[in-house]
């Protein structure tokens, strides 16, 4: 059986959203594309059904699945569409603009009974995160009681204004922090350099570990994202993200990525093999609803304990037995 694949949004996440499907997925189709401009949806279509206006690929029946990949403001209303609709959904992250919001598609599931969002936090699927948390579950490195992550961007995307570098950006560690270490956020703090950027972002689980995260959103040389998992008896850490280390003028090294899209490359490419066959079998895959809602959640309390300075309890709602 081939899945029919609605995607919706044609900038950089949702390109790659379609050439994935296109090039590197079994088993799914892209039966049609979304932009606001015509143009782009019908470029980007060759030759599948092309609309402007969203509600209209979510409702077309040759639609059987949806990937989210338009602005992020927009995500929570069309999660909810594709709920109401009763089709798999891949939203990409984050989950919606507010925890409120969030809390709302979740609720849309809670309400229907069974779980058609997928929130795309690819991190998940990366091998190197997927290794460091097997290490971690088997015991390697002992107890976990650290982790610090790195999380720059050469340079802020255009679109990125006010509270993104933790909205947009620092949701990623909020996710993969939660799942490498199994365990929620309890407190956090943030600290600023002059002019706002990088943050130095510190918070503490129920389980009393403790995470330090850089969020740089103009590091120059390239996009750097990386993680080190500290134990009572070892430490794991990511290795450079190339397969070449290269001698050249006096150097020795590698080379970084322009982006988060040839970096995770691989992490996307699993994802979106993980989620047609999670479609097809209907086994939910990857990042709940509850966890866009919970990166979302977090976020905006990081937000505010930004604007004090100051040590900040964070809170989440009861959660519910739909996502145990
Ligand atoms: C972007 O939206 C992403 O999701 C990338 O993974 C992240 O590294 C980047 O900072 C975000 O702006």
């Amino acid at each position: 059986m081939t899945l029919g694949v609605g995607v919706i949004g044609t900038g950089v996440m949702g390109a790659e959203h379609v050439r994935l499907l296109r090039e590197e997925t079994a088993g799914a189709a892209v039966v049609a594309i979304c932009d606001a401009d015509a143009a782009r949806a019908q470029q980007a279509a060759q030759g599948a059904a092309a609309f402007t206006h969203p509600m209209a690929l979510i409702s077309d029946s040759r639609v059987q699945a949806v990937v989210i990949a338009s602005p992020d403001t927009t995500h929570a209303a069309l999660a909810l569409a594709c709920i109401a609709a009763g089709k798999p959904v891949l939203c990409e992250k984050p989950l919606a603009a507010t925890a409120e919001q969030a809390l709302q598609v979740v609720a849309a599931e809670v309400a229907l009974g069974r779980r058609l969002v997928t929130t795309g936090y690819m991190r998940r699927f990366d091998p190197a995160y997927a290794a460091m948390k097997r290490a971690a579950g088997a015991g390697e490195i002992g107890e976990a009681v650290l982790l610090h992550n790195t999380h720059r961007n050469a340079a802020a995307p255009g679109w990125v204004t006010g509270a993104m570098s933790v909205t947009n950006s620092f949701v990623h560690e909020i996710d993969i922090s939660r799942w490498l270490l199994g365990a929620e956020m309890t407190r956090a703090q943030v600290h600023a350099a002059p002019g706002g950027d990088p943050l130095l972002i510190t918070m503490e689980t129920d389980r009393g570990q403790i995470i330090s995260t850089e969020v740089n959103m103009n590091a120059r040389y390239g996009y750097h994202v990386h993680a080190q998992l500290v134990g009572r008896a070892g430490t794991i850490e990511m290795a450079p993200p190339t397969a070449t280390l290269t001698n050249r003028a006096g150097q020795h090294g590698h080379d970084w990525p322009d982006n988060w899209v040839p970096r995770f490359r691989d992490a996307y490419r699993i994802q979106m093999n993980a989620w047609v066959r999670s479609v097809t079998e209907g086994v939910p895959v990857g990042a709940s609803a509850w966890d866009g809602y919970v990166a979302t959640a977090i976020a905006e309390q990081v937000v505010a304990a930004l604007q004090t300075g100051q040590a900040t309890a964070l809170h989440l709602h009861p959660r519910p037995a739909l996502y145990p």
